[in-house]
């Protein structure tokens, strides 16, 4: 991939506070943008299976990291009215990809990352977003900070990284709607977020998510400032970990750019879903379960990682 010298003003959504920055970045040809618009009605994708939803199903060929998601039908609370959405039965894998899994995949195929590709990734440093030189999977903050943790989320993975990743695993990642009828645990649940209406369950924190005043103050009353083991916290009804918080998840289906966005940069978008560790869930409307916040294919970025989903067949 060539490597053009030019300035491109970028405009990275915070994630919390409906608090924005533009990010004046030299050096690199990668349009990044990671904007917040609301849910997509356009990327619903109804059919077949109406059967009804279980939780914690079982499969002759479920694996022993995933969870058979069985089919059904739940309602998306959109902005524009409700609307409901028929699933088929899919695999989602428990827990979001580590770092470990991931370097599997560079180790054995040889592979580059579209952020060393580049030489920098995004970072939310001071307050301010930046493109990181030297940002990549293992220093998802830079190389001048701690080294990742093999049992901690990827991250500064592009969607095109993980597509790529997606294919050497034989999976792929879920749809938008199929992350929402997770986080609903099937349909069979209404909340705000994956967990509850509140960021807290009795007293206690339930996901990685952001404390304090954002961006700069991070007060990390959950115990993370940054990722957190995969698996940390408590698992939903159907058995998935870190549902919500910790990262942001990729999407598979890319989506028009909003006009503003297209303004900035008109590449697709992948839907991000669920909030992160950099998320206040308290002021930043993206983390409900049927918002979603977004990024360009080839952008990493510190907070983004994902899981993997496949076909029941
Ligand atoms: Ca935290």
């Amino acid at each position: 991939m060539s490597k053009s010298i030019l300035i491109n003003s970028i405009k990275l959504s915070a994630y919390v506070g409906l608090a924005t920055f533009t990010l004046l970045a030299v050096g690199c040809s990668k349009g990044s943008s990671a904007e917040s618009n609301k849910a997509d009605s356009s990327t619903v994708s109804a059919s077949g299976n109406t059967a009804p939803a279980a939780v914690g199903a079982t499969s002759s060929s479920l694996k022993s990291d995933e969870r058979l998601i069985k089919g059904g039908s739940f309602t998306r609370l959109l902005d524009d009215g409700k609307t409901v959405v028929t699933v088929n039965s899919y695999y989602l894998d428990k827990k979001l990809t580590t770092v470990e899994e991931f370097d599997e995949f560079v180790k054995k195929t040889n592979y580059t990352t579209e952020a060393d590709k580049f030489g920098n990734s995004a970072v939310l440093q001071d307050g301010n977003w930046t493109l990181k030189e030297g940002a990549n999977y293992w220093y998802p903050l830079g190389k001048d900070k701690p080294k990742a943790t093999a049992n901690h989320p990827v991250t500064q993975v592009s969607w095109n990284d993980v597509v790529a990743y997606a294919k050497w695993k034989g999976k792929r990642l879920p749809t938008e709607v199929e992350w929402e009828y997770a986080a609903t645990n099937a349909g069979a649940t209404n909340f705000k977020f994956p967990w509850g209406n509140d960021v807290e369950v009795n007293g206690k924190y339930v996901a990685n998510t952001f404390q304090g005043t954002f961006p700069s103050d991070n007060t990390a009353l959950d115990g993370f400032e940054f990722t957190s083991p995969v698996g940390y916290y408590p698992a939903n009804e159907l058995g998935l970990f870190d549902i919500g918080g910790n990262v942001w998840e990729f999407t598979a289906n890319p989506i028009p750019p909003t006009p503003e966005q297209a303004a900035q940069d008109p590449s697709l978008r992948i839907p991000l879903k669920g909030g992160s560790f950099a998320t206040d869930f308290s002021k930043d409307a993206d983390a409900l379960i049927f918002h979603h916040s977004s990024t360009t294919p080839e952008t990493g970025v510190f907070h983004t990682g994902f899981r993997l989903a496949r076909d029941d067949k």
